[in-house]
């Protein structure tokens, strides 16, 4: 059979990731009934079933995608029971639940394209880095594996490349803003194929998308005195060093000014006295005109806004009105959910307060997709101060999701959310981990008080040191 270059260039050092791809492809290409694929709600999941989507219509095969937020036992026999097709397709997902997947759907042919840490159990193809070596955590991701098995299927996929590195962007798959292991090599494909330009320049914030002065304004890492969340300031400082804000009385981006006029900006900061260094660096523009981490944080709106298939339309369409409307309405769920927080910052049944941080217990009036994102917000911008920053929001009919989230300093001091979760959670019949700053877990609802109790205990005087951290 005939297969391209392209693949090739990691065909050598990842031979074996390939030959996994190869035989999903042949699988797939064989199929001539309708195929049922399921993928992960969030940015990588969108990304996978966008190449998914675009594959198989080329190939000319029917299917259809139902996203998911997680895959148990339960969802799984949902979508059994109302779907008839006689082959999966798992997405971004899969990988993990490989046992429940195999037992319920032992019937049916399934197919996995994942990059979680697999699970115990076997079905028909199972692609996943983690199988051949490969850091599935860091090296690529859902939408990276996806791709690489439509590459697999057919050459001309090549276009579908810069999905998989807006997945990997989604699950924060950069260090320094570099890919890293199979990533980089997609992502130099994707430059040579002209999908991604990447340049050196300020990472500012709505770099493509925000007028200068609100980039500016919305800097808050490092912080700039003057500048940052003051408008009329950071409109004095483009005027000081004479970069004109609008053309033609339209407001200008970033991305519309001159190489020279960046540079200006990047002076004036200096001359200032910033420390700009974390602000300079790769910045990847999609063929589309966005930044790709823009483009990401917008897919990853619509999957918790609870429209991943408007992801998918916004990718396949590149439907500007419809991302505007998401944009928009991501933006006011999230600015109600911090009013919320904000109004009962003096109440402590919501905001808990103890000597190393806080508690925010949401209940149901912070949707469980969106609890992680605002105890960011809350951390990030000082919303409710303190090292460690615990969300917990109601989620399905009997559980808690649960978000940490820790101050830079206090992770360098050795205190680690993930361990931490998995501690808590543990303790309380659940179970939790994630990064470094960012954790988070799941409990069943009616521990709740034992996990405010063990959690307060720690972000209480003495056991933040003595418990989490090991010294
Ligand atoms: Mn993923």
């Amino acid at each position: 059979m005939f297969r391209d270059e392209h693949n090739d260039l990691f065909r050598d050092e990842h031979n074996d990731l390939v030959t996994l791809a190869q035989t999903a492809a042949e699988q797939l290409e064989d199929v001539e009934t309708p195929i049922r694929c399921v993928a992960h709600y969030d940015c990588d999941g969108i990304s996978s079933a966008v190449i998914v989507q675009k594959a198989l219509e080329r190939a000319g095969k029917t299917f259809d995608i139902t996203f998911v937020e997680e895959l148990n036992e339960d969802v799984l026999t949902e979508i059994h029971e109302t779907h008839d097709e006689d082959i999966y397709l798992f997405v971004d997902i899969g990988s993990g639940q490989i046992g429940a997947i195999q037992d319920i759907l032992k019937e049916e042919t399934v197919v996995i394209a994942d990059h979680h840490e697999p699970g115990e159990g076997d079905v028909d193809v199972h692609v996943n880095p983690h199988l051949v070596g490969i850091d599935g955590g860091a090296h690529i991701s859902g939408a990276g594996v996806t791709y690489v098995v439509m590459q697999e299927m057919e050459p001309e996929n090549t276009d579908l490349l810069k999905y998989a590195l807006i997945g990997a962007t989604g699950d924060i798959q950069t260090e320094d803003d570099t890919y890293l292991g199979l990533n980089r090599g997609l992502m130099e494909q994707a430059e040579e194929h002209g999908l991604i330009e990447r340049k050196t320049g300020l990472r500012l914030y709505g770099r493509t998308r925000k007028s200068i002065i609100d980039a500016l304004q919305y800097t808050t890492e490092p912080y700039l005195p003057g500048i940052s969340n003051d408008p009329s300031g950071a409109v004095q400082f483009l005027k000081e060093i004479g970069v004109n804000p609008r053309n033609n009385g339209d407001w200008r981006t970033l991305e519309d000014l001159s190489f020279e006029e960046e540079k200006q900006i990047v002076h004036g900061l200096l001359t200032r006295g910033y420390d700009v260094s974390g602000l300079i660096g790769s910045v990847y523009i999609l063929d589309n005109g966005w930044e790709i981490s823009e483009f990401s944080s917008l897919m990853n709106a619509c999957g918790r806004l609870g429209r991943p298939h408007d992801g998918i339309t916004v990718c396949l369409e590149e439907d500007e009105d419809l991302a505007a409307t998401i944009k928009r309405a991501y933006g006011r769920k999230i600015g109600n959910y911090l009013s919320y927080v904000e109004d009962n910052l003096d109440n402590s049944e919501v905001v808990q307060q103890f000597e190393h941080g806080a508690i925010i217990r949401a209940g149901d009036n912070i949707h469980a997709n969106m609890i992680g994102t605002i105890t960011t917000i809350c951390q990030r911008s000082n919303i409710v101060s303190g090292d460690i920053l615990v969300g917990m929001a109601h989620k399905e009919e009997d559980h808690v999701k649960i978000s940490a989230r820790a101050q830079q300093d206090v992770v360098e001091n050795g205190v680690l959310m993930n361990t931490f979760m998995d501690g808590v959670c543990a303790a309380c019949d659940g179970e939790g981990g994630g990064h470094d700053a960012a954790a988070g877990g799941k409990i069943p609802r009616g521990v709740q008080n034992r996990f405010i109790k063990l959690t307060g205990e720690v972000l209480s005087a003495g056991r933040l040191t003595s418990v989490i951290s090991p010294e």
